[in-house]
């Protein structure tokens, strides 16, 4: 088992279908073991999102919502003002986010005013103590720089499915178009938040191949956000049956031991699954998950929920910077952290070599 927490990105599509198909019990073992070697295993990360540009967008992405090409019924707004992010972002951290992840419904970052709008949003964001991710689309290599100035923690941006599923989802930007930002986003020092969907119509070998995909980055995205589609009305994709939740354990356990370092979210779709699933994923090796009412532009699991299911599984919201020298002894009735336990946990490996 040393070996799980060696870090490989030559994982072949045949090598992750095999693991596919390892029956679960035996996958979700691996992934645990791993996953408590490489990570504080009862921890989990709480991102709250917020659409900050909501609609209208000209890209034809067959699951969104927010494409000006489907019907979907979707008003679009226009660009929040910082104020109202910032105002969305502290109540976030009041409820015990430590991430917080701002979204537009764009094709690619734009220049002049609603960039240093996006900017504003960052400094002010990141002056809270909270960690910044912002998805917006394609970037360059000069907005990527300016928004590390700002603060710029991370930055989310989907392969969404395999290199060969991906065409018949999206049509108006390329697989290469999107690693290509990935790229100037890893050039800028900002961290990679990468990861796709399952129940688009994919295949298993899809699935695998995303996975590969994602691993083949050196170093691997810092965060894997495993998504289960969230239908909606009026997009192509609506009309697909919903996932078995066991695939979606087995998407994550996969994750866990191909990038073993990686924060691994589960991400949209969560709401649908029972909460024993979720325990499942959480035990399986997700150590994120979307925190707060909305998503983007669907709700999210309820926030009172996720806490106690958090409490029942004895597992603590991840500290963020900001609370460093409050937690997990000192607790400030501001903040939720879940139940007290004194450190118990092994340090995350992440702090030292792997294992051979
Ligand atoms: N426009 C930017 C982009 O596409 O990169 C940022 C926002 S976009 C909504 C962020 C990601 O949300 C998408 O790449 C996709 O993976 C995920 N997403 C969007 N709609 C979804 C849905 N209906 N179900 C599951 N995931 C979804
Ligand atoms: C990601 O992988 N999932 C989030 C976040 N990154 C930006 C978005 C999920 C959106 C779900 C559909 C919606 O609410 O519009
Ligand atoms: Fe636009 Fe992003 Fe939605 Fe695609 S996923 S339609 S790029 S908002």
């Amino acid at each position: 088992m040393a070996n799980d927490v060696t870090l490989r990105h030559d994982w072949t599509v045949d090598e992750v279908l095999a693991l596919h198909e390892t029956p679960l019990f035996a996958l979700v073992d691996r992934a645990r073991d791993v996953h408590r070697r490489a990570q504080r295993p009862d921890e989990v990360q709480l991102c709250t999102l917020l659409s900050v540009k909501t609609g209208g967008c000209p890209e034809d992405c067959g699951y969104c919502s927010q494409s000006a090409h489907h019907a979907s019924g979707l008003v679009a707004e226009k660009l929040l003002d910082p104020e109202e992010v910032i105002g969305a972002a502290r109540r976030a951290k009041d409820a015990g986010a430590s991430r917080f992840c701002m979204g537009a419904a764009w094709r690619d970052a734009k220049q002049g005013q609603a960039f240093e709008r996006v900017l504003t949003m960052v400094r002010g964001v990141k002056e809270l103590g909270l960690e910044t991710c912002c998805t917006l689309g394609m970037l360059d290599d000069a907005q990527a720089a300016r928004l590390r100035e700002a603060g710029l923690d991370a930055y989310n941006h989907n392969l969404d499915t395999s290199r060969a599923h991906y065409r018949s989802i999206i049509t108006t930007r390329t697989y290469d178009d999107r690693l290509r930002t990935l790229h100037a986003v890893r050039r800028a020092g900002i961290s990679v938040c990468s990861g796709g969907i399952i129940g688009m119509g994919e295949s298993t070998r899809d699935r695998c191949a995303m996975l590969c995909e994602l691993a083949s980055f050196d170093p691997h995205p810092e965060s894997v956000p495993v998504n289960a589609l969230v239908p909606v009305e009026g997009t192509p994709l609506s009309a697909l049956p919903p996932i078995d939740p066991l695939e979606l354990v087995r998407m994550i356990a996969m994750a866990r031991i191909m990038m073993p370092r990686s924060r691994v979210r589960l991400s949209a779709g969560r709401s649908a699954l029972p909460r024993e699933a979720q325990l499942l994923c959480l035990y399986a090796g997700a150590n994120s998950i979307f925190y707060g009412d909305r998503l983007l532009t669907t709700p999210n699991a309820d926030a009172d929920d996720d806490r106690s299911l958090l409490a029942a599984a004895g597992l603590v919201a991840e500290p963020g910077r900001g609370h460093e020298h409050e937690h997990p002894h000192g607790h400030d009735a501001d903040h939720w952290y879940g139940p007290c336990h004194k450190h118990d946990h092994a340090e995350p490996a992440a702090q030292s070599e792997p294992a051979e």
